[in-house]
Order: C-alpha cells, then sequence, then structure tokens
C-alpha cells in the first residue's frame, strides 16, 4: 500500500496535479499508519505523528496530515497554533540537504506532499523564508525539482509563489497559493518563542497610577 501511494505522488506531471485522486490512497494510508503507531487520529481529523527530533539542530517535527483542503496561508496558522514542549511551532523550513534528508527519512517517509514556509510573494524570484527563526531570510538551499521554480501557475495568474515539498521524490515545486494541499509540516525551535508578555499586573498597574495622578492634579485645579 505504501508502495501504492508513493506511485501516485510520483506519476504525478503538471502543476495543477489532482490533488482529489490522493485523498483515496491518503484514508486507505491512514488506518495502515495508525496500525503501525504512526498516527494518532482518525483521517476524519487532522493527524500528526509525534514530533521527532533532529540532533543536526536539536530541532523537532511533526507532520500533520488533514483531510481538509489548505492553502500555505492556512498551513502558515495552523503550523503557528502548534506548540511542543513549550516552543511554538511554525511552518517547516528546510535549510539544508542535511535537513532535507532527515525529513525524507523520519519525518515523511511517505513523501505526503507538504507546504514549506518560503515564498517569493515580494519580489519574483526571491524566494524568503515566511517562516521561523529563518523568517525574511533568503533561502541559500533549496530542492526544486526539475524545471521549478517556473512560476507556471495554469489559470493562476497571480503566478506560483508558494512552495510544495515532495512534489517529486522529495524534491519542491512552486505553486499558488490556493492550490488545494493536505499536509504540512510543524517545526518546534527553541529560538521560535513568543514574546514575553508584560506581567498582567502592570497595565493595571499604570493605568491605576495614571488615575491617582488625575485625582491629584483635580485636588490641585480646585485648591487654586
Ligand atoms: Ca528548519
Ligand atoms: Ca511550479
Amino acid at each position: 500500500m505504501l508502495r501504492k501511494f508513493r506511485s501516485a505522488v510520483m506519476t504525478r506531471t503538471s502543476d495543477v496535479a489532482p490533488a482529489r485522486r490522493l485523498v483515496g490512497a491518503l484514508a486507505s494510508l491512514g488506518s495502515s499508519l495508525m496500525a503501525l503507531g504512526v498516527l494518532t487520529f482518525g483521517v476524519s481529523t487532522p493527524v500528526s505523528a509525534t514530533p521527532v527530533q533532529w540532533d543536526g539542530n536539536g530541532h523537532w517535527y511533526e507532520l500533520v496530515t488533514t483531510n481538509a483542503q489548505g492553502t500555505s496561508a492556512g498551513a502558515i496558522a495552523a503550523a503557528a497554533g502548534h506548540s511542543y514542549n513549550g516552543m511554538n511551532g511554525y511552518l517547516v523550513t528546510i535549510t539544508s540537504q542535511a535537513e532535507q534528508v532527515f525529513l525524507d527519512g523520519q519525518v515523511n517517509p511517505w513523501a505526503f506532499v507538504a507546504w514549506l514556509g518560503g515564498s517569493d510573494e515580494q519580489a519574483e524570484g526571491d524566494w524568503r523564508w515566511l517562516t521561523g527563526p529563518e523568517k525574511g531570510q533568503a533561502l541559500d538551499w533549496t530542492n526544486w525539482g526539475w524545471n521549478e521554480p517556473n512560476n507556471h501557475g495554469e489559470g493562476h495568474p497571480e503566478g506560483e509563489d508558494y512552495i510544495l515539498g515532495w512534489w517529486s521524490g522529495d524534491k519542491w515545486n512552486d505553486i499558488y497559493d490556493n492550490y488545494s494541499n493536505y499536509s504540512y509540516i510543524v517545526e518546534y525551535s527553541a529560538d521560535n518563542v513568543a514574546a514575553v508578555p508584560l506581567p498582567a499586573g502592570l497595565p493595571l498597574l499604570g493605568g491605576g497610577l495614571s488615575v491617582l495622578g488625575l485625582l491629584a492634579r483635580r485636588r490641585k485645579a480646585r485648591r487654586a
């Protein structure tokens, strides 16, 4: 069955590849993966594998698969909603061959087509990471498939400004934002923590001091 699913992934030839065709394979694959203890929920809801840590950078990675069609923007938001061991999640950034190889072997060995956190939405051909500690940085290392990125965008005049990994083998393809895809990978890094909020009492304290100051000024004004 794994071979059948991988073959469905590998035989796609165009940028408007039939994602729906993959859903059947995905659904049947889900039960097998659960039987293997890989996935933790049924495929009718988002499923995710247990996060796995890579020795190369200490980050953790989690494959999330859902039967709801998701855009790149949706995947970025969804990934940001994940947390693990106190770390906030972000849509994965793959910045080296070693990271790609780890993900291929340990996180997404089934080669689910999955959103990555890069884009050239600001300037065509200027690929940048939108997520994680690398946010705003150029993609120094890439893993584009043959003839990609091609900004093909058939039927999408806005072109192709986002990235799907494992499009062909483990290779990347640029694609339009609202392409319907079913999987993404969440990365967790201690470098990606939320801004430390003000202690809850401070705004109240500040407000209270302002009120006291106002009352004092009023008292003075009455005395004058
Ligand atoms: Ca990364
Ligand atoms: Ca493309």
